[in-house]
């Protein structure tokens, strides 16, 4: 089927932290490339993007920080998009689902198949807490897991994986305040996806068999599974409130209104720039646009099935022409996860690696995880930096530009009688062109970017063979052939990378002078007339040495380290024990006399106590973590009076055991009272 143009969306990232590589791999870097791709063959291109700034991950960041929720998407919000035009990703458009335009336009949609009967009402128990009067969505139950008996949420028990829902956990509790729940009726609005089952199967599984196998694969197991009709509002106060009476205090389900922040988004840029974008029906509505969006794998079925059915139920919108999705990118071996900041965050890779937007989209692409899962890691990095970027692409750039200053003042010399090997040389590159689009076209970026590094090999093995700074002195004549050949490959590569390089393609295209290029062009042995004068140049990528990298890994070392803590201090309480066991402990107050470290004895420190009948030593392992114990003198902490008494080997006798906490990082802090008490006082 032949299109006008193309409506390119990517999945709008929750702004509950900023984005990591992942994100980028999977969604952002793909799409770009595309619409960079396809605005360079001069088609017609809108490519969409925004805030997710509803659901439940962002109410609960706002909880952990503080804050309200949202302070917390206006910051992330601001970061995401500024870490998005950092990397060149070319929205046209990037907004947020909290606008008002989206909040209108997302009610309206609901309102519109709610008026003509498109939902189903449910009324069902969900859990509830009464003291806030509260229903929890299963992020915010938390409870025992059935099946290790770790602490789990409502969804998931991050332990052992175990997919849950909240009726499994054993005494369910708000992950919020820890009150106990009990049931209660709610009622909430279905799509029956059931009733667009067939639908579904015919566009998907019968017109699209081109689509990627993953997708295909995914989508046809959750038809052959039978759809179920889909709940599309929450008990919630963050969110879009339901557009009908007696909905009070239920809002649209995220996964409801996000999609169709793609459309609302849309209607916001045409509204702002009408001349140029027209009218936001011709990119939703008009049959010639052709719709793709670009999402990782976990969004599969709300792209392929809930969207496409709701667009259906609506009845005035294009549904998708294809679903490129990727697989998942694990950083140095392990899954990329936000909870465990086990990921490489865009913002703070521009601060360690400043100007290297651009080797980032190399590797990523790269290693682009489409069609299984895929691995980054810092020494794969490197390794494409400097034997890649620098040493191929860079150095055959560097070269021609060097040598057209030295030898023509930075003048494109005249081109004489071609070689055989010159003729070779250019047919290779034309081909390319043909190779890169057919591969483009079926988003396989990954061996796309190849054929253009490979354009780069062709050009480095060129000049490397006809070894100018050599023939020089010899026959000057021919040195202006090569390297006016040289030359036209050099603004070739600025083409052919340019949908994956942005930023060094532009910054190649200054060093050349080239204002106007098209992918046309590519292959072209006529991009640089004889007798242009070019700009200075200067390298294109700069190798990256081993110390940069160790940094790097060094950092995601500590991580693993404060994650390793991190589970020490979630420990699984101990088994329940009764008053009884607890009533063998006698611990009280004492106030501290003298407190000094012991001679000999690296890791002990002297207690000299007021126990409130007399003054007895305890001997306590924490001197490592007080370098002034002095300064202990005067507190009161708590102490087990009745514990054993123990002999250490000079002879010292520990009569008690004082009370320490163990902090994240294995440090061990005295625990004290709230305020002064007398010597002696009871803890129970
Ligand atoms: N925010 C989920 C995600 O970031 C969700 C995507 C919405 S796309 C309409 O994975
Ligand atoms: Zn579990």
């Amino acid at each position: 089927m032949d299109f006008k143009r193309t409506l390119i969306t990517s999945a709008l990232p929750y702004a509950n932290g900023p984005v990591h590589i992942g994100h980028m791999a999977g969604v952002y870097i793909p799409a770009d490339i595309y619409a960079r791709y396809l605005r360079l063959k001069g088609e017609e291109v809108l490519f969409v993007g925004g805030s997710d700034e509803h659901g439940v991950p962002v109410t609960i960041r706002a909880k952990k920080e503080g804050c309200t929720v949202q302070d917390v998407v206006d910051r992330y919000h601001g970061i995401i998009k500024k870490s998005f035009e950092d990397f060149g990703i070319s929205f046209d458009v990037y907004s947020r689902t909290t606008s008002e335009t989206h909040h209108q336009f997302a009610s309206d949609f609901f309102r519109k198949l709610y008026d003509e009967g498109k939902f189903v009402e449910m009324t069902s128990e969900q859990f509830y807490d009464e003291e806030t009067k509260q229903f929890l969505t299963d992020r915010n139950i938390k409870g025992e897991c059935p099946r290790c008996h770790a602490e789990a949420y409502g969804d998931q028990c991050e332990k052992c994986g175990a997919t849950l829902s909240p009726d499994e956990l054993i005494n369910p509790y708000n992950a919020v305040n820890g009150n106990p729940l009990v049931k209660k009726s709610t009622k909430h609005w279905y799509l029956p996806l059931d009733n667009y089952q067939e639908w579904l199967e015919q566009w998907i599984l019968k017109e699209h068999p081109e689509w990627r196998p993953n997708v295909y694969g995914q989508c046809k197991s959750w038809l052959d599974g039978g759809l179920k009709p889909r709940a599309v509002t929450r008990d919630l106060d963050w969110g879009i409130p339901v557009p009908v009476e007696g909905a009070e205090g239920k809002v649209l389900y995220v996964w409801f209104d996000a999609p169709i922040g793609y459309i609302s988004n849309t209607v916001e840029l045409c509204g702002n720039e009408p001349e140029r974008w027209g009218s936001w029906q011709k990119w939703w509505q008009d049959k010639d646009t052709r719709l793709v969006h670009f999402i990782g794998k976990d969004n599969i079925v709300f792209h392929c099935i809930v969207f496409p059915s709701m667009l259906k139920a609506h009845g005035d919108f294009i549904i998708p022409d294809n679903v490129p999705s990727n697989e998942f990118l694990n950083l140095e071996g392990d899954k990329i996860s936000t909870s465990r900041n086990w990921a490489v965050w865009l913002n703070e890779y521009l601060v360690d690696m400043p100007g290297k937007q651009d080797v980032l989209r190399y590797v990523l692409t790269a290693n682009a995880p489409e069609t299984k899962d895929n691995d980054f890691t810092w020494k794969d990095y490197q390794a494409r930096n400097n034997n890649e970027l620098v040493a191929v692409y860079g150095n055959f750039v560097n070269r021609a530009l060097q040598l057209t200053k030295k030898y023509y003042g930075g003048e494109v010399p005249q081109c004489g009688e071609l070689t055989g090997k010159d003729r070779e040389t250019i047919a290779e590159f034309r081909d390319v062109k043909q190779r890169m689009e057919a591969l483009l076209d079926q988003f396989k970026f990954r061996d796309a970017q190849k054929e253009a590094m490979n354009l780069a090999r062709i050009g480095n093995k060129y000049i490397a063979d006809e070894e100018p700074w050599k023939v020089i002195k010899t026959d000057p004549e021919r040195v202006k052939t090569v390297i006016f050949i040289s030359l036209q490959l050099t603004a070739n590569l600025s083409i052919a990378f340019e949908p994956f390089l942005p930023a060094s393609s532009k910054r190649l295209r200054e060093m050349l002078c080239m204002d106007a290029f098209r992918w046309e062009e590519l292959g072209s042995m006529e991009l640089l007339p004889c007798g242009k004068q070019l700009g200075e140049p200067s390298l294109l990528f700069e190798k990256i040495e081993d110390e940069v990298i160790q940094a790097q890994i060094d950092k995601l070392q500590a991580t693993k380290k404060a994650n390793e803590m991190e589970s020490v201090k979630a420990e699984p309480i101990k088994p329940t024990c009764g008053y009884e066991d607890f009533e063998k402990l006698d611990i009280r107050v004492g106030t501290i006399l003298e407190c000094e470290k012991v001679p000999k004895m690296k890791k002990l420190l002297r207690f000299l106590i007021d126990d409130g009948l007399e003054k007895r030593t305890i001997v306590s392992g924490i001197a490592q973590y007080y370098t002034e114990p002095e300064t202990l003198v005067g507190k009161q902490v708590l102490f087990i009076a009745n514990f054993a008494p123990k002999e250490f080997k000079n002879g010292l006798v520990s009569e008690g055991m004082i009370l320490s906490a163990v902090d994240a990082d294995g440090s061990l802090v005295v625990t004290t009272v709230g305020r002064h008490v007398k010597p002696g006082s009871q803890v129970g």
